[in-house]
């Protein structure tokens, strides 16, 4: 067998177009004549893939062999992006690629835009873990990710009479040539059930045993992820769910059949659409049991991996030396008392043991304070679907409430305000409180974010659990946000400095100095102008828009949300359009030309945000036929916002907004993005901002509004809110309310949240100073030469905010993990 294994495939011209035809004529099934794109599509997707397999079964073989510590990715969302270009570029095969396809009479870009991304994730959070695994394999760290592998991603968003209407995703439709099905890797879960007990005859000890209720098989998924200008190739797992054997037997057994293939449907229904909702909604037991059927398909196959790993005198006890798995958000935060019950039942250790074990392994990361966002799950609900998590989780509770008494003897406050039961009707089980308990290190991902988590969110748990609670930035992967995203800007970094930036970003460093040489200046120039054009191409060809090549391209592209504030950077476009309707034709030409992009997805149950997105598009449709604006102002909301088009978006923007309102936004990943390639930021001090600006210099960063601290004072003051507003904001209401952008009954809840008493997100409190902003950022822009100077030594400041240094920062912190290079063989 092994002679007959096939070695390494070549990677010359000649050998990939052999591929390509090999696959287009077997694995398609198609003839040479039947050609066409798709096929074309598919067939170097296959061949691509053909070689991320080798290296990625040598890599994992390899780190078998190293028995060095592992680190599990646990998120219930991986907003992945498409594949095609981001593997041929991390294999260092893209020349290669696109020569071989030219010569057939393809074209790799347009190959590339043909793949469907797949959108398993809502936001800042999904992406997040996408950038790290990029990352993980690029440093050479022994890490996978896991998650769900969701029939139905991020639903398409379209706009249909200037409002948004939710399509279904269901990406899987021409097949998904990344994945390897392993229908041999596959585990039971449990749901519902009862918990019965019996007595242990070596130890005297009561035991107790989760048995009964249904029983649903997890299947893997598994995708490589190439590292870029490494060998090494990790893996992504996600899980699918089908129906198990045992309710062949049951259901069937008892004579009825259609109750039991409407039970299989069920099981297949735990996989099939991610919660389009980025901040916990009603408390749903379907998203129980997502969490559930993916902790438990998870651990089982972490511990089946550790327990192959024999080394004398190795047992359980060993397990945070050599894994460690980190809970995105608190998503996954059920695993606590999963591995708490895997290692009591079924392994019978103390509790004590068990309990330093799981600890021990676990980190959980915190990405919001916002109240309503913690995740809280009813008791009887739990107590139904998970009833042995239940009591575990009360064991849990009642051993940390005597830690917490001992500490301050007799606080009920501190008891009632601690406990990871709240006393309420239903009681309900605060998830965030559990992972805090059960990690050893709680990170937030932000330094003003952490600090809040540590003095708003947690401070008893803070006190009691000193250094628990560590910052850790995020960051963003190069590879995907300048190297692929930026071609033009990429190609001047590598003609400049060779392509070692894209792993090292601090050599951007020594570009920052040259900011004010014209012939940096010009390529720098030509290449957002470039990136403008591209983008314009694409609003033409889907939208039928015009946009104005020489404007300010002013962007705000991001999940909607009240404290995002998309709502304030229309109040200021109103504005912007208001003066430029009464201003006279001299006038008019000193108006500084602005394009105003805004797009992002509004959860499908979260009224005002979508009122937010038809008040947008009202008021594009006015501006944009109105003559007066002409050569001034334009305003395009762009549907379906997603990886792909982020990818686009972004490198045309000069300017940005990351306007939360201050305190709320744990950090922000976009704002990272765009200074990357090449565009300045205006926003508040919330979240990443606050670093970005102290990392290219404030000068460089048009801030403005309320801090942290003033929007806690302002609102406790909030009863003696100044009721008058600024003459400007009042103009703006009154032109809403006038309907000149559709009815006023639309935007009436939108404004009514506006008034004074009731401004929670202090838009009226912040709104003259964004103005000041904004006109501080068009007279900058005025100087061109000086904007670019700005521009350039703005991104070339960012290494920071790379995943790489995020990662490694982790690896060090949290993990106590070290990178395993694979050399290749040849
Ligand atoms: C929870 C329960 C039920 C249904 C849905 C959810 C749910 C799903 C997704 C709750 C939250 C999310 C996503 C949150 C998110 O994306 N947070 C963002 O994380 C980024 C990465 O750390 C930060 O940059 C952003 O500031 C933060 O908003």
């Amino acid at each position: 067998l092994w002679k007959l294994s096939s070695s390494y495939l070549p990677s010359d011209v000649p050998s990939i177009q052999r591929s390509l035809v090999k696959h287009v004529e077997y694995t398609l099934a198609r003839r040479r004549y039947k050609f066409d794109r798709n096929s074309f599509y598919q067939a170097t997707a296959h061949s691509i893939r053909d070689r991320l397999i080798e290296r990625w079964t040598d890599t994992q073989q390899f780190y078998a062999s190293r028995d060095g510590k592992r680190m599990y990715y646990l998120s219930l969302e991986f907003l992945v992006g498409r594949s095609l270009g981001n593997a041929v570029s991390n294999l260092g095969l893209r020349g290669a690629y696109a020569d071989a396809l030219q010569q057939l009479g393809y074209d790799l870009e347009s190959i590339v835009a043909q793949e469907r991304e797949p959108a398993l994730g809502n936001g800042g959070l999904g992406r997040l873990a996408s950038c790290f695994m990029d990352t993980l394999a690029t440093l050479n760290y022994p890490a996978w990710g896991y998650g769900l592998r969701y029939k139905y991603g991020m639903f398409e968003q379209r706009i249909v009479d200037g409002k948004q209407v939710e399509f279904p995703d269901y990406w899987l439709t021409h097949g998904n040539p990344w994945e390897v099905e392993r229908l041999d890797v596959k585990y039971l879960v449990r749901l519902y059930g009862q918990v019965n007990n019996y007595v242990d005859e070596r130890s005297g000890e009561t035991r107790y045993r989760w048995e009964g209720g249904e029983v649903v098989v997890a299947v893997a998924y598994d995708t490589p992820i190439p590292g870029y200008g490494t060998y090494n190739t990790n893996n992504m797992r996600l899980w699918s769910s089908k129906p198990s054997h045992e309710f062949d037997l049951a259901c069937f057994n008892a004579g009825n059949y259609y109750g039991a293939v409407e039970a299989k449907e069920r099981c297949e229904s735990i996989t099939s659409v991610l919660y389009p909702s980025d901040d916990n909604d009603a408390g749903k037991a379907l998203r129980l049991k997502q969490q559930f059927f993916f902790v438990s398909a998870t651990l089982q196959d972490v511990l089946r991996r550790y327990k192959k790993r024999v080394a004398p005198g190795r047992t359980l006890k060993h397990l945070p030396e050599k894994v460690a798995i980190q809970l995105n958000d608190t998503h996954p935060s059920i695993s606590i008392p999963e591995l708490m019950r895997l290692l009591l039942d079924d392994e019978l250790l103390p509790w004590d043991d068990a309990w330093d074990i799981a600890r021990m392994t676990f980190g959980y990361t915190n990405h919001t304070i916002l109240p309503e966002a913690l995740e809280k799950w009813p008791v009887p609900m739990l107590t139904e679907l998970l009833p042995r998590h239940m009591q575990i989780i009360y064991e849990i509770n009642h051993r940390f409430l005597q830690e917490v008494d001992a500490m301050w003897p007799g606080d009920t406050q501190k008891l009632a305000a601690m406990s990871i039961i709240e006393e309420s009707t239903p009681k309900m089980v605060r998830m965030a409180h559990l992972a805090v308990v059960g990690s050893h290190v709680v990170n937030g991902v932000a330094e003003i974010h952490t600090a809040l988590v540590k003095t708003r969110l947690f401070p008893e748990f803070n006190e009691m659990y000193p250094g628990r609670i560590k910052n850790v930035t995020n960051g963003v992967t190069p590879r995907r946000w300048i190297l692929q995203a930026n071609p033009a800007m990429s190609s001047i970094f590598t003609s400049i400095l060779g392509p070692g930036w894209v792993n090292d970003l601090r050599r951007l460093e020594t570009l920052k100095p040259l900011a004010r040489e014209p012939s940096l200046q010009r390529q720098w120039t030509h290449a957002k102008r470039f990136n403008k054009e591209r983008l314009a191409a694409w609003i033409k060809a889907n939208m039928n828009v015009d946009l104005m090549p020489n404007a300010v391209y002013d962007m705000q592209v991001k999940r909607i949300h009240e404290y995002k504030r998309q709502m304030l950077n229309i109040l200021g476009i109103i504005h912007r359009y208001a003066t430029i309707a009464s201003a006279s034709a001299e006038q008019r030409k000193s108006i500084q030309p602005r394009v105003c992009i805004l797009a992002g997805k509004a959860a499908p149950g979260y009224e005002i945000a979508k009122k937010i997105i038809q008040l947008a598009c009202g008021v594009a449709k006015v501006i944009n036929n109105d003559v007066r604006c002409a050569g001034r102002l334009q305003v395009v909301f762009i549907p379906n916002f997603n990886v792909s088009l982020a990818e686009l978006i972004i490198p045309a923007s000069d300017v940005s907004q990351h306007i939360s309102t201050a305190g709320m936004e744990a950090s922000g990943t976009g704002n990272m993005k765009f200074v990357m390639n090449g565009g300045l930021i205006i926003g508040t001090l919330d979240g990443a901002n606050v670093e970005i600006a102290r990392a290219v210099g404030e000068d460089d960063v048009f801030v403005f509004g309320a801090t942290a601290d003033e929007v806690a004072a302002l609102r406790s003051s909030m009863h003696k809110r100044e009721p008058r507003i600024d003459e400007r904001l009042a103009r703006v209401f009154r032109m809403i309310r006038s309907g000149v952008f559709g009815s006023a009954d639309n935007y009436e809840r939108l404004l009514d949240g506006l008034t004074p008493s009731k401004d929670f997100y202090l838009l009226c409190h912040d709104f003259p100073s964004y103005l000041d902003a904004m006109d501080a950022a068009d007279a900058a822009y005025r100087d061109k030469d000086e904007w670019t100077a700005k521009c350039i030594k703005a991104a070339c400041s960012m290494w920071a905010f790379s995943s790489d240094r995020t990662i490694r920062e982790y690896a060090r912190d949290v993990w106590g993990m070290e990178p395993q290079p694979f050399n290749p063989p040849h």
